[in-house]
């Protein structure tokens, strides 16, 4: 089954809303398959943002991101990559939907809530990139029946 990386940023930790996001993607019926509250360290979120190296905003961005706990999960269903992105918004809240986590609880660019992998590619960078291999939990989740 497809799987993606999704993260409550530092801002969606210190607001509460980690039960929020993730009552979103339970509800939707994507299984959870890893969790883990963390601080990412410098090193990590350099790699991990690497694509915006050269980009102005960088540098805030990594302070932004190390700043505090983040919640790192790995989601899994059908489609599940492409579905959160549009279950996430527009990275500009000013531009997400209503309905979406940034339309609904965001109000400004750098700090937008969640993190969600862009394609297939990014979902494996990004789960090797914070979990370990053996840390994705396979289990059978008895409502996928209903689900899918
Ligand atoms: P997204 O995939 O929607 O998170 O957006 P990007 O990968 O384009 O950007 C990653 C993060 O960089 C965003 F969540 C917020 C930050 N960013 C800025 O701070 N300023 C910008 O102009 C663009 C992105």
């Amino acid at each position: 089954m497809e799987k993606t990386f999704l993260m409550v940023k530092p801002d969606g930790v210190q607001r509460g809303l980690i039960g929020e996001v993730v009552s979103r993607f339970e509800k939707k019926g994507f299984k959870l398959a890893a969790a883990k509250l963390m601080v990412i360290p410098e090193e990590l979120a350099k790699k991990h943002y690497g694509e915006h190296a050269e980009r102005p905003f960088f540098g805030e961005l990594v302070d932004f991101i190390t700043s505090g706990p983040v919640f790192a999960m790995i989601w899994e269903g059908e489609d599940v990559v492409k579905t959160a992105r549009h279950m996430m918004g527009a990275t500009k809240p000013s531009e997400a939907a209503l309905g979406t986590i940034r339309g609904d609880l965001g109000l400004t660019v750098g700090k937008n809530i969640i993190h969600g992998s862009d394609s297939l590619e990014s979902a494996e960078r990004e789960i090797n990139l914070f979990f370990e291999d053996s840390s994705a939990i396979n289990y059978e989740k008895t409502s996928d029946a209903w689900v899918y």
